[in-house]
């Protein structure tokens, strides 16, 4: 399609008809999702010409999940802001542990996260979920970097929605169009104030341990550094390492981008994770996940619960 003089698109591409290609679109795509009954779905010609999807007005309004856009979600007031689970405790009604929307408070995007709403009070934003090995975790550093997994499984962050959903009822044309936000969103999450982290294990013959730590937060790219201060609480932990001080103030490493204390090999590599690595670690719970609970230095491992045991759930979170 040819602009015009006024490098604009004709008047086939008005607002008023892209409106109605965009209903149109929605109602047909739905009732594709729904019943199949939908064969074409082209209906803006966007995957028949790819060029159109050059124009940010049509990518982004017209076809977005063609031409693979997420527009970018409108700016907030500070008082829509629910920055983290710990907020909706605030709002004073019964929260059940889940999938929750929320609006973080410095950037005012959007995104899904799982909130804890059980565990000591609740109010707890999970951040990392681990319970079957259904997901890989030796991933590159902008994965870890952008998240990865699904908030009702296993998950590294949460994901962030489009604006669109606010505005369509059914949502489903537009699911499968999100980006994911991983270390950048922990940034955020974690440096309006003050947070606990909490750790929580449980082992493959059933005993369950926590740990405990004020001070958290995550600094900001492309180091995001960790930062722990004193462990405040704990149960079943018979050894004496501690997260901090050893993954207190180091940055993250992945197996290309290594940053970990250990000068001639990459401890990502060597022991099959991402995370804050010293040189190397006394915890490694982004490693290999193994279906039992033997020794492995490249597993899910705690030291202060069990020495280089691999263990089988695990779950990282903060208020
Ligand atoms: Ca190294």
């Amino acid at each position: 399609m040819e602009r015009d003089a006024n490098n604009q698109f004709p008047m086939a591409l008005s607002s008023s008809v892209i409106v109605t290609i965009v209903f149109i679109g929605a109602v047909c795509l739905n009732l594709a999702l729904a019943s199949g009954s939908c064969v074409d779905l082209d209906v803006t010609g966007c995957r028949t010409n790819p060029q159109l999807c050059q124009d940010p007005l049509i990518a982004e309004v017209t076809c977005p999940v063609m031409c693979n856009r997420c527009p970018n979600v409108p700016q907030t007031t500070q008082a829509d802001t629910t920055a983290d689970c710990s907020d909706l405790l605030k709002r004073g009604r019964s929260w059940s542990s889940g999938v929750y929307t929320i609006v973080t408070w410095k950037t005012h995007t959007t995104v899904d996260v799982f909130c804890d709403m059980d565990t000591d009070g609740g109010g707890w934003t999970v951040f990392k979920h681990r319970v079957n090995g259904s997901v890989d975790f030796y991933q590159n550093f902008s994965s870890y970097e952008n998240g990865f997994g699904s908030p009702h499984g296993e998950f590294w962050l949460g994901r962030r929605l489009l604006n669109i959903r606010k505005d369509i009822s059914n949502s489903n044309m537009f699911q499968y169009c999100f980006k994911l936000i991983g270390l950048r969103l922990l940034n955020e999450l974690t440096s309006r104030r003050n947070h606990t982290l909490r750790i929580d294990l449980k082992a493959h013959n059933g005993t369950r341990m926590y740990d405990v730590y004020d001070g958290f937060s995550v600094g900001a790219g492309s180091n995001y550094t960790l930062h722990v201060d004193h462990r405040v609480d704990s149960l079943h932990l018979p050894y004496g390492h501690l997260l901090s001080p050893y993954h207190d103030g180091q940055p993250f490493s992945t197996y290309d981008h290594d940053m970990d204390q250990h000068s001639s090999s990459s401890c990502a590599i060597t022991y099959h994770g991402g995370w804050w690595y010293n040189g190397c670690y006394a915890a490694n719970l982004n490693g290999r996940y193994f279906v039992n609970g033997f020794p492995y230095y490249t597993g899910m491992v705690y030291m202060p619960f069990a020495t280089f045991e691999s263990v089988k759930k695990s779950k990282m979170m903060f208020k």
